[in-house]
Formats: C-alpha cells, structure tokens, sequence
C-alpha cells in the first residue's frame, strides 16, 4: 500500500519499535463470529421493535451474516441458537452458509425457553426434565456434527430468586453430573464453553455466577471443557482482563461473547461505551500469544471470539459491522504495545513507564492500518460506506417486517 498515510504511520511504530508487517499478520488471523439471533428482531422486556427486512428464517439469517464478513474480511463464521434455527437439513445450511463464503460456528442449545425449565433445566429437582435438558444437549452435539461445528456454548439460564427456594448444592451437583454425560458425547474434536453470568433472569442467584464456578466445572470435566467470558456478565467494575489472563495461564480460556454494557446485560456494541476495556481485554491476550510457553501461546491462539449482542434501535446489519470493526481497531492497537518496554518498566518497577506503555499504544490512530489490512485481505476498506452503498440495505427491505425474532 502506497498511501502516505500508511507510510507515515509505519515509519512512526518503526520508530516505537513496532513492525506493522507482522502486526498486518496478526490481524489477518483474527476471526470473529457473529451471533444468527443478532440479525433477528429483537428488544427489551417492554417492547421489541419490529424493523424492516429482517431475515425470515436462518437460511437469510446467513446471508445478512455474509455482509458483515464480506464487508470486514474479519468474521467469517455465524453462532447458530436451536431451536430458534432449527432446520430440516442442516447438511443445506451448512451448504448455503459455504456457499456465501462463510461457515457455521457454535452451535447454542437453548434451555431456557420451555415452560419445562422454569424452575431450572440440568438443575431441576425433577429427574424427568433433568433428563430432557441433557437430550437437548445432546441433539446439539449431532447439529454440530452436521454443520462441522467444533464448538457448543453453553448458557444456562437456571437460577432462583429467594432465598431458600433451591438447594445450591444439590444444584451444583446437578449441573456437574448432565455437563458431565454431556462431555462424554463429545467428539475429539470438539470443545464446549461454558458461560456465566452473576445474574438475569435469577436474581438472587445463578448455578454459574461467576468465572470460578465456570472454571471449576471445566477442570472437573477435562480438557475439553472451557470458559466462556461475555463480558457483559459482570457487575460494575470487575477487570475482567485480569480474568481473562488468570484463565489464559490455566490454559482455560475457551471464547468471548464480545459486547457493550453500562448497567445490566446490555448486549449493545461492543467497544461503544468503554473502548479501553476491550483494548486491555485484547491486549492480555497479545501478550499471551507472544508469552514464550506454548501452552499459553497455544490457548491464546484457540480462542473462539464471538459476538453476543442484540441491536433493538439501530440496524442489524451495520450494527455488526461497526462491532467487527471496534474490534478489529481494539486489536489493532493491543498489538501496537511495545511487549519489551512494557516489560522492561514493569522490571524497573516504573510504575508509569509501564501505564505508558500500554496507553501510548490505545492512542494511536490505527485507520490507515486498518484500511490497508483490510484491501490486502479483499475485503472493504471502509466497510460501512461500502455497505452502505451497496444496496443490500435497500434490497432485504423485500422482506418486509415481521422477520424473526428471538
Ligand atoms: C445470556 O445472557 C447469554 O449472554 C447467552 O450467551 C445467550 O445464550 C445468548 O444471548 C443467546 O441466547
Ligand atoms: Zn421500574
Ligand atoms: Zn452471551
Ligand atoms: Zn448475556
């Protein structure tokens, strides 16, 4: 790329001992997943807005997902949610989704939207439902099987309100024991996370509040057991890079629903209220994939990144769009830090030396970088105008309102 913007920015990391060769490599590799359910309507306990051309089934769920990689060159595979993209033949799916350049990433059981499970789905006193929520664990296993899935995420909405209304114990054993015939299904192959949340929708508790919970259930259950870390799903200022580097080192870092929050589960745009955050999240894991173990650099480079949002106001499709590139411009700066002076400070005890460090990094102005990765990479170099220009917009509108929902 011969843009001037470009060749002054290079020369500038040069001189802050940055090679934006290899930076432009890292990028190149970075994937992340998009959610179907995002692409559907969707809204708060109040009202859920319907909008215009949203995708009728998942097969157009795909299509709108293709636009966002296409667009970005940074999300080629879609996380599918049953049953709400239950098909008849998942063999199609898989084939449609190759056929618009893009596969089919984690499957997402679903055990929270059956009457059955109101007191709980693997958790539930009543052996009979028990029994139900892991057949439906199962049946997911076989999905995955078709699509060529590697990956289950798994979210459970079991929890209570009041104190004294479950057994905590006899419900952790619960879980432990269905997780555990479930993880005996798996293939070689495939891995499933598990994901927390200290509340919603149990209020008083959750059986997987938190990472520790999380990871205690993944170490019992073995190697292909990990955590997942939305990053939603903490209260008010946890650091969550710190979680993220303490499960990095325990090689237990499985994968990341990416999204925004300001108060509760918000699932908005990530990067779109507290950029730093994800920078720093970003940047843990940079220093992971250059840490000299190779465990480390091995689960840094496994890590299934995803997107777990819902846009209720904004539309779908430039919502992903704009979310693949916070991340992209996230990314981009955690690999403009300079790991040797970081270290060097942090040696010296240089307190501010080592904040330095880290924050020179974040001010950077990654645009041209961003913009000649992403030509290099075929995809768009400004991928919201050429959406916006494309008249995809214009022609899903065909489909009219009342698409899916979730
Ligand atoms: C719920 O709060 C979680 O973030 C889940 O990951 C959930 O599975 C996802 O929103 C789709 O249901
Ligand atoms: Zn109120
Ligand atoms: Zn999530
Ligand atoms: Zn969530």
């Amino acid at each position: 790329m011969s843009d001037r913007h470009y060749t002054l920015f290079e020369e500038q990391q040069q001189a802050r001992g940055i090679d934006l060769e290899a930076v432009k490599k890292k990028l190149q590799k970075l994937q992340v997943e998009t959610p179907s359910w995002g692409f559907g309507d969707s809204g708060t306990r109040f009202k859920v807005f319907q909008q215009e051309g949203i995708p009728r089934d998942p097969f157009e769920k795909l299509e709108d997902a293709a636009q966002v990689h296409k667009h970005t060159g940074s999300s080629p595979s879609v996380a599918i949610h049953i049953p709400w993209d239950k098909v008849d033949n998942y063999k199609g799916l898989k084939a449609h989704a190759e056929s618009l350049g893009v596969s089919i990433g984690a499957v997402n059981p679903n055990l929270f939207q059956d009457d059955d499970y109101k007191f709980g789905s693997l958790t539930n006193t009543d052996p009979a439902i028990r029994r139900k929520a892991l057949d439906h664990l199962l049946e997911c296993i076989g999905i995955a099987r078709e699509v060529d899935s590697n990956v289950l995420s798994l979210w459970f909405a079991d929890g209570t309100n009041y104190p004294g209304q479950a057994d905590f114990r006899k419900r952790k054993n619960w879980m432990l024991e269905g997780l555990k015939s479930m993880y005996d299904e798996l293939d070689d192959s495939m891995r499933m996370l598990i994901e927390y949340k200290f509340f919603e929708p149990g209020f008083y508790h959750t059986d997987f509040a938190d990472w520790g919970m999380a990871f205690n259930a993944a170490n019992k259950l073995g190697s292909k057991a990990e955590v997942l870390v939305d990053t939603g799903h903490h209260p008010q200022a946890t650091n969550i890079e710190h979680i993220v580097a303490y499960l990095l080192d325990e090689q237990k870092l499985g994968g990341f629903h990416f999204n925004s929050r300001k108060y509760a589960d918000d699932d908005l745009i990530v990067g779109a209220h507290d950029p730093y955050e994800i920078f720093l999240i970003l940047q843990q894991i940079v220093q992971a994939e250059e840490d000299p173990d190779p465990a480390v650099r091995q689960n840094a480079e496994n890590i299934a990144y995803m997107l777990d949002q819902c846009h209720n106001l904004e539309p779908k499709i430039p919502a992903m769009i704009r979310s693949i590139e916070n991340v992209q411009t996230m990314y981009a700066k955690a690999c403009l830090v300079n790991l040797e002076e970081l270290r060097n400070a942090q040696e010296k005890q240089d307190v501010l030396g080592a904040e330095r460090a880290i924050r020179s990094a974040f001010e950077a102005d990654v645009t041209p970088l961003l913009e000649a990765f992403r030509e290099e990479k075929g995809a768009s170099v400004k991928p919201m105008d050429a959406y916006r220009t494309s008249g995809y917009g214009e022609k899903i509108l065909s489909r009219g309102k009342g698409g899916a929902s979730w």
